[in-house]
């Protein structure tokens, strides 16, 4: 099974997305890419787009994912090619009803890109062949695209695309905001929010972040979503890094600066050697273009064929 991911450089990476994304990219016969077509559905500044563009894919090079496996989507024009075609398949209807859409646009302003974006994200899927679409519940309304897309293209044009499954990834961790314990901790959050852990922050400002976590008041350890949705926050970010079960490490705590200290030595212990590895991959920015270009090659060859496929059953001529 291929697996398929992409990470949108809306914001400097934090350790939701190295726990939830990075450090689960490990399949060197994968597809991971940093979404920067994705970046531009709102107002956006092109220095900083870059910016994070860079740094996000620098990052995945330095979490250990496999070199070839890494690209920049707008590097491999094979997906807002076959966006364009299937925009041509899709419906104002339909559109019209992704809950982004829904929540950000319908004013006059609105990018036309947001209304759109469904159809790169089906483009990014179907172009790999990708039949499990591992995704967590807020992606469910568009793989669920996808699959209408390339079912619709099918009956239409002829059979061009693996209609992809709906594959509910196993329970994944979701780390949350340290300072609002209920909400998830986001890329795109003020770059000072103090609840938001950044990949690459000095360890100083991490272990502080940590020590100021949002608890509660009765000072036991105990994992309790609804009851302690900061403890068990700690509790979950401590599992993730060490591999632990978050319920089991609880019974090890009778305070909450002993928690906290562990969890910033646990964090620092994963951040720390990720830093490392992209400060010596930042100091030879020719390694870096390499790398992308090799994963820029690959990822064309792999999806050129389904383009070309899918351009010859609509007609479109001189294509091969
Ligand atoms: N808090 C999190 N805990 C676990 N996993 C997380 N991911 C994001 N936040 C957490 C995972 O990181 C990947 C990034 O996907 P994305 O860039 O398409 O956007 P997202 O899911 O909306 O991530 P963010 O960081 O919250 O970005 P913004 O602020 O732009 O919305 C996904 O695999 C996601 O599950």
């Amino acid at each position: 099974m291929t697996s398929l991911s992409g990470i949108t450089p809306s914001g400097r990476l934090t350790l939701g997305n190295y726990l939830g994304a990075l450090s689960r990219f490990t399949d060197p016969d994968g597809f991971f890419f940093v979404a920067n077509l994705h970046a531009m559905t709102t107002k956006h500044d092109p220095r900083r787009l870059a910016t994070l563009t860079r740094e996000c894919a620098t990052l995945m090079l330095a979490a250990g994912i496999p070199p070839g496996a890494v690209f920049v989507q707008s590097d491999v024009p094979t997906h807002a090619q076959l966006a364009y075609l299937l925009e041509c398949t899709s419906y104002v209807g339909e559109l019209s009803r992704m809950i982004q859409y829904k929540e950000k646009g319908g004013r006059p302003m609105t990018r036309a890109s947001l209304f759109t974006y469904p159809c790169l994200m089906a483009a990014d899927i179907l172009l790999y062949g990708a039949q499990r679409v591992p995704v967590g519940g807020d992606q469910d309304q568009h793989v669920e695209l996808a699959r209408d897309v390339a079912v619709r293209f099918n009956r239409e044009y002829g059979d061009t695309f693996v209609v992809p499954e709906l594959h509910k990834a196993a329970l994944a961790t979701r780390i949350k905001d340290l300072a609002n314990p209920t909400a998830k901790m986001n890329k795109s959050d003020a770059d000072d929010a103090v609840g938001t852990i950044r990949l690459l922050d000095p360890p100083d400002v991490i272990r502080r972040q940590i020590m100021r976590a949002v608890t509660d008041s009765d000072n036991e350890v105990r994992h309790d979503e609804a009851a302690k949705p900061g403890v068990t926050n700690l509790l979950e970010i401590l599992a993730a890094c060490t591999g632990g079960d978050p319920a089991q490490l609880a019974l090890g705590y009778s305070s909450y600066g002993d928690l906290k200290r562990d969890v910033a030595d646990a964090v620092l212990a994963v951040i720390e050697p990720l830093q490392k590895e992209y400060a010596r991959l930042a100091t030879d920015p020719g390694a870096i273009d390499g790398l992308l270009a090799q994963g820029r090659d690959r990822a064309l060859a792999a999806s050129e064929p389904r383009l070309q496929a899918a351009m010859r059953a609509m007609g479109l001529a001189g294509c091969a």
